[in-house]
């Protein structure tokens, strides 16, 4: 095993026994959500987990240890200091481990950590993407070259349009990323069930999700698979509503000249700050049911 990997004893029991476990990641604990709502929801997510046959792991990094599944404690210390966490992609990880630091985990560490534990699936809110105007910044998500190379499911509620969503769709195309929809042809913006763009493959069931993860892995192919599942309808945000306020906050992202690792989390701050509580009671619902997915996903590997 990696030598600087934790992987927690409920966890670590679960994989040996060939039991169900699902991923979840820590950026959207100290960056994504205020405090207490963060570590709330957090704790319902591992609970949904449970409640649908399967053991919850949130990765996070605790002091330049990568830990596969937090304590309730470990959870409360992360969704506490909040952004003050380093927001942690695949470059971060060895300075984190070198130096003894903490790391808040995105997409792509989530993914990187899960697959070093032997974890096959995670369930995420939104991943990142090719953002508007990437034509000139050149801002990709390294969240999409980490599906490129690390073989792990990831369950999502697809991209929110802070993003190119249709220049997003073209990279994971390029990088041979299957694009799933669960029970829809409509790739999900996050807020909204649909984005007008198309998956590239409708799958139903958890159980064909599972078998269509199997045939991938054992044709040896490289990378991970994306699952989109759109937030359920009642919890859906109107587009005239949404959309302007995204609107606005790539704009004033735009003027304050904010880059790099920095944008998205001033965009996901900013277009919250604008539509209030709405997108953040939203955003808590989707992560809820992609838990879930995950979760019978999870148990239908094993079987
Ligand atoms: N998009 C969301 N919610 C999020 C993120 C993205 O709708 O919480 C977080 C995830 O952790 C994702 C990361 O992996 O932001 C991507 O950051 P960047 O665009 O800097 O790669
Ligand atoms: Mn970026």
């Amino acid at each position: 095993m990696n030598k600087y990997l934790d992987i927690n004893e409920e966890v670590k029991a679960a994989l040996d026994a060939g039991k169900p476990v699902v991923a979840l990641e820590s950026t959207i604990i100290s960056h994504g959500m205020p405090y207490p709502q963060n570590v709330e929801t957090a704790i319902k997510v591992e609970q949904i987990i449970r409640e649908n046959g399967a053991v919850p792991a949130t990765i996070a990094i605790i002091g330049g240890r990568l830990k596969a599944g937090l304590t309730a404690d470990e959870i409360e210390y992360f969704g506490k200091k909040g952004p003050e966490i380093r927001k942690a992609s695949r470059r971060d990880l060895a300075m984190l481990c070198a130096r003894g630091e903490d790391g808040a985990c995105t997409v792509t560490t989530t993914m990187m950590i899960a697959h070093m534990a032997g974890i096959k699936i995670f369930a995420t809110g939104g991943i990142g993407g090719v953002h508007r105007g990437a034509e000139t910044t050149m801002d990709i998500s390294a969240d999409l070259e980490e599906l490129a190379t690390t073989p792990v499911m990831v369950v999502c509620a697809g991209c929110k349009s802070i993003l190119d969503i249709g220049l997003t769709l073209e990279y994971l195309e390029t990088k041979g990323v299957p694009v799933l929809g669960f029970g829809t042809e409509d790739m999900p913006a996050f807020y909204t069930q649909k984005s007008g763009f198309k998956v590239d493959y409708k799958v139903d069931t958890p159980e064909d999700l599972a078998n269509f993860f199997r045939t991938h892995s054992e044709l040896g192919l490289r990378g991970g698979v994306l699952v989109t599942n759109p937030i359920p309808d009642e919890y859906a945000m109107d587009p005239d509503v949404i959309n302007p306020a995204i609107d606005c906050a790539i704009e004033e992202c735009n003027r304050l000249g904010i880059k790099g690792k920095e944008t998205t989390p001033f965009l996901l701050a900013k277009v919250k700050e604008i539509t209030g509580g709405d997108s953040l009671d939203s955003n808590i619902q989707l992560v809820f049911n992609n838990a879930r997915v995950a979760a019978l996903t999870a148990a239908a590997m094993c079987r």
